[in-house]
This record gives C-alpha cells, structure tokens and sequence, in this order.
C-alpha cells in the first residue's frame, strides 16, 4: 500500500445520533472513493462499517467502525461512531485518534442529545467541527430543521457551505457556495454529477449565502476583514485562506448537506473534506515514564515514535489493536514499549482497516491510524512508544457505569465460561465491568444502558456460546444509626481450663457522610494496647450485619473509653467479642435505620421545554 504522508491525511470520525446516517454516509463516500464497487445500505446488512451480526440484525452501529479512502491525494480516515447511547463508549475513545468530527445533522429530526454530548466532547478536545445535513431527500426533511438544530447548538458559527437543489423527493443536487457552481446528479446511486450554473430560481438565496459565507471567512483575520469591508468580496485565494483559518479556530463551523443512499453530493463534499479539514498538527502532552517529567510530541516522522491505542478488536482470527500513531512512523516488525505495562510488545504486520478487511502496510506516517495483530498486554487506552525515548500520554478517561444487572448462568457449563467469555468481550468494550457485589454476593454485569448489557449477552451466546440471565440486582441497603448510645459489655469464661476475660465500654453516635471512626480514649492502661486493636476488630465485624435486616452498618463513630482487663485470662479473643457484643447492643439502643440507595441522575431537556 501507498505511504501516506501527515501531511495528506484527513482523520475524521463521523458523530450524531442513532440513525441519522453516519454508516450509511460513509458507505457513500467509500463507494464514491472506489473503495467499494456497490453501495451497501444499512436496511440490507450490507455496509462495510456495520459487519458485526448484532449490527447487521438491528439496522444500526454498535462499535465504531474504521476505514479509509482516497480523494485529491489524501487519505482521508473515517470513524463511524454509533450513535445510540448505548454505544457512546467506544465513540468516545476513537476522539482521541482524530482530529476533526464531521456532526451529521437530520433533516427530519435535528441534533438530539446524544449527538450534542458528542459534539461537546470534540469541542473540548480541541476537534475542528464540520457539519453535514442528512436526510433531506424523506418526506419530512427540510434544510431548515436541521439548521435550526445546528444554530441551536454552534449560533451563528454554523454556516451553509452548500446548499440543497430541490426539496424531499425532488432533491437532486447542491450548489458549492465557494465554487459558485452547482452539481446536480440522477440519484440512481452511482453517485456521477453533471456541473451546471447556479439554477436561476436560486440566484438570490444564494447571492445571500455567499455574503454570510465570505462574511465569517474574513473574520478569522484582520487583513481579511478590511479587504472585505473595502471590496465587499474575497479573492477565491483569500476566501480559502481566511475558510481555512476560521474552521481551525472553530469559529466558523461550514455545513454541508446531501442524501447518502441516493449519493446525491457526496463527491463534492469530498473534495470540500480534503481541502479543508486539518492535517494531524499540533502536539500531544505526555510525561516522561521515567522521571514523571511533562514532555510533548509533535505529529512529525522525524521525532521518535509514540501512539495512543484506542480500541481493540477481538475477532475468530485474533485480537487487534488500533492506535492512532502521534510522533515518528509505524514500521512493521519493530519492538516498541509499552511503558504502562512496563513490557515490550512486538509490532508484527501493521493493516489499514477498512471494514472488517485489512490492508498490510509498509510504513505508517505520524498522525495515521494502523491495526496490529497479537499484542501481549496492550489495552485500550495503553500507549506505545520508542523503547530509546519513552513517553506515555494520558489515558482516555474510561465513563462511569450507569446501569447494572444480576448475571445468572444457564447452566453450570455457562457457569465456568461466563468469567473468561467477558473479559474477551471487555477488552473490546471498555464501558463494560464485571463485578461481585461483596454486599449481596452476586455478580454484576454494569454499563451503559439496557441495550448495552442486552447486546453483551447476545455476543455472549453468539461468539462464545454462553447463555446467561439478566436480572435485576437485589437492592444493596446499609443500615446507620440516628441517636447515640453507650454501652458495656464484659466477656467472661472463667470454669474448667483457660479462662477468658474482657470488657469494654464504648459511645456510639452518627457520623453521617464521615463513614466509620473508631476513637481510642483509653487511659491508665484498663484495658492493655495489644487489646485496643481486637475491640475495634470485634465492633468492625458487628458493623458487616446491621441489626435491623442483616445489612452492612455504615457512618458510625465508636469511642472506647473504659474497659477491664485481667492478669491471665485477657486474650485478643475475649476482648473482640466483648467489642463485637458491645456494639451490639449499642447498635439496638442508638436508634438503628435502614439507608436505601440513592442515585445520581443527569437530565437534559431541550431549552424550547423549560420553564
Ligand atoms: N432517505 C434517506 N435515508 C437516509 C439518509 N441517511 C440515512 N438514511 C437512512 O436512515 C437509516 C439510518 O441510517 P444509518 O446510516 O444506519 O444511521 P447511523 O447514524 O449510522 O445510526 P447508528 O449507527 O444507529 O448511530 C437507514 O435506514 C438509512 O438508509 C438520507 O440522507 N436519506
Ligand atoms: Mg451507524
């Protein structure tokens, strides 16, 4: 395969919400580049970024999907993310291995909210933004919808750079605001376009477009911005520059628009993409394993090689993963560091991905994106560098799990394999845990929602033939207490053999949201020091079983103030169970009450909704 040069790639990950038509865009575009020779869609299981079987049976991504295509010479990397909630994770992490996101907004339905997180995470991150209006060939599209949604969410920073030619049915084209041109096409699918003037009918619309286009352009700089006040226009060079400037500042945010199953725009919105999204540039924060020390790399072939890992893949073959190279080149058959793992990993063959295929390479530039096949220990999130020059860039935060399930085999043969079943599976997915709740012993499977953990045990049955049951967990309540108590306990076996001897006497009271204290006021030695240790053991061990409903206690502070020893029969034993009756008892007097659990819980509503 051809060695791309940084400079010549375009990374982009294609984000907006479930079923706006990222997977079926991207189909457009790697049929339109010659990747493909037909154009799959999504309703017949055929796309090349939707291979998994769950994604084929439910019509929609589950994981992101990579490829690539080549336009105007470059290489331009796609991510298809999906865009259920469900599924957020692992788009999440692949913003750390591009450098623009391309929002797809619908024509029908706008931006809803998942797509909006997204969009905010790649504005954190520093992504130039691109959008691109889907849908406007349905029944229900309209330009407007989805600019409205775009305006709602970017101001006025989201600006036309194409516009639509004909309406639902009747759409067939777009008009290049900055190439003064229209493109019309036969929306049979091949994706082939006559170029013709501007329609006489959409003169003005578009001399308006323009004015507004041109406008934000020179506001990027200065210069551009008095030769616009002078001369009212921009040179085609000057337009470009002052395009180019806005976009990366993130000022300007340019929205393109087409119709990915009928190919309608697509081609020139390609050259639109190679021309204007960034190159890798830039550098990347990392510290020195070594010394802890902050050191950066520059995407730059000639700098030592680092990458970032941000996903893995495990199919019947084996196991792949594909990191972002940020300095030096990729080269096959090379030893690089791991330096979280503090382990070598050996670079065999190094693949483009495109789809379920790969493409062996020779050479991989800064800033591209490469699979690798059987790493020992490399996780998602892991970076790899030079063994000579090590450096390890920050790891991609991993969410928080928001729903959980109780996991049950179906039968003892499940049983045994759920365990290592999963964690093939989590080392793909790394929103997914699996746990023991020490509370109520069972096993929990937690993620990102209903659809998550039910698509797990589908995966679970299909690649590695285990069954399991999904049940709700049981509830994990914690009892505390609400008043104070003191109390004294004396244990004492004093007939026949070894005696046992030991008393203690303890204050309890709340101490809510401080968890569990215990204070030692113990003077003139009543009860000896080795035995401070085996009351506080025997208390902590009354404190797993509440005595209202078994459950753990929490939030109490324990004061030991007096106590009796004995010459020859104290012992640890005594004194733990003196402890444990002690807070027993104190337990029933300081008003015990049951904690139910208490959740957290994040709603977003659209602004047209509130007050
Ligand atoms: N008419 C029309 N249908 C479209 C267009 N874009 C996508 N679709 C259809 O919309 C449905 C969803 O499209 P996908 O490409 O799977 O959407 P997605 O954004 O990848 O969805 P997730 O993977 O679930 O996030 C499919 O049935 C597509 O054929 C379009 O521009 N016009
Ligand atoms: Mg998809």
């Amino acid at each position: 395969m051809k060695v791309y040069e940084t400079r010549d790639l375009r990374n982009v990950a294609l984000i907006g919400h479930g079923g706006s038509g990222k997977t079926s865009l991207a189909e457009a575009m790697l049929y339109d580049a010659g990747m493909t020779t037909r154009l799959g869609r999504v309703e017949e299981g055929n796309t090349v970024m939707d291979f998994e079987e769950e994604e084929k049976e439910r019509r929609g991504s589950i994981t992101s999907g990579i490829g690539f295509l080549e336009w105007a010479k470059c290489k331009i990397n796609l991510i298809d993310t999906p865009g259920d909630a469900n599924f957020v994770a692992d788009g999440r992490n692949c913003l750390y291995a591009v450098d623009s996101v391309l929002l797809v907004a619908d024509a029908e339905d706008g931006i809803r909210v998942q797509a909006e997180k997204m969009a905010r995470a790649a504005e954190e991150l520093g992504l130039t933004r691109v959008a691109y209006i889907s849908k406007l060939d349905r029944e229900r599209g309209a330009f407007e919808t989805a600019m409205k949604a775009l305006t709602d969410l970017f101001g006025n920073k989201a600006v036309p750079v194409f516009l639509p030619i004909g309406t639902k049915d009747a759409f067939h084209g777009v008009v290049d605001l900055l190439r003064g041109k229209a493109f019309l096409f036969d929306g049979e699918g091949k994706g082939t376009f006559q170029e013709t003037e501007i329609p006489a009918e959409m003169t003005e619309q578009v001399a308006e477009a323009r004015e507004r286009l041109v406008e934000a352009a020179s506001e990027s700089d200065d210069e551009l911005i008095e030769k616009y006040l002078e001369n009212g226009e921009l040179s085609p060079e000057e337009l470009e520059v002052g395009l180019k400037k806005a976009i990366a500042q993130g000022s300007l945010i340019p929205v393109l628009c087409g119709s990915a199953p009928k190919n309608v725009g697509i081609r020139p919105m390609l050259d639109f993409l190679a021309a204007y999204l960034p190159a890798p540039h830039g550098e990347r924060k990392g510290t020195n394993p070594d010394t802890g020390e902050e050191i950066s790399r520059k995407f730059d072939d000639t700098e030592p090689f680092s990458a970032l890992v941000f996903k893995t893949i495990v199919d019947e073959i084996g196991r792949f993963s594909v990191f972002r190279v940020i300095s030096g080149a990729a080269i096959p058959d090379t030893t690089v560091l791991n330096p979280e793992r503090r382990t070598d990993e050996r670079l065999g063959q190094l693949f483009h991905l495109l789809g379920k295929e790969r493409r062996k390479i020779e050479k991989a530039s800064a800033g591209d994106i490469v699979a690798v096949a059987r790493l020992k220990e490399t996780i998602t999130g892991d970076t790899l560098c030079d063994k000579k020059s090590p450096i390890r860039y920050p790891r991609i935060p991993v969410p928080p799990a928001i729903i959980s399930f109780a996991v049950r085999p179906r039968s003892k043969a499940d049983q045994d394999k759920i365990s290592a079943s999963l964690r093939k599976l989590m080392e793909e997915d790394t929103a997914l845990r699996y746990e023991r709740d020490e509370q109520t012993g069972e096993f929990l499977l937690s993620g990102m929602g209903q659809g998550h953990i039910e698509i797990v045990a589908k995966r679970l049955e299909r690649k590695f033939k285990v069954g399991i049951e999904l049940a709700a967990p049981k509830v994990a309540y914690l009892e505390t207490i609400k008043g104070t108590a003191d109390k004294r306990y004396r244990h004492k076996k004093q007939t026949g053999g070894a005696g046992q001897f030991g008393e203690c006497a303890i204050k309890i009271e709340p101490n809510r949201g401080a968890g569990f204290e215990f204070v030692n006021n113990i003077v003139g030695g009543v009860i000896p020091g080795q035995y401070i240790p085996s009351v506080e053991k025997g208390v902590r061990d009354q404190m797993k079983k509440g005595v209202l409903a078994g459950y753990p206690v929490v939030d109490v502070k324990v004061t030991l103030y007096d106590g009796k020893s004995h010459p020859v029969d104290s012992k640890d034993i005594a004194f733990q169970l003196a402890g444990r009756k002690a807070m027993k008892e104190a337990l029933l007097a300081a008003k015990p009450t049951l904690l139910e659990p208490i959740m957290e819980m994040e709603v977003v509503v659209p602004e047209e909704f509130m007050g």
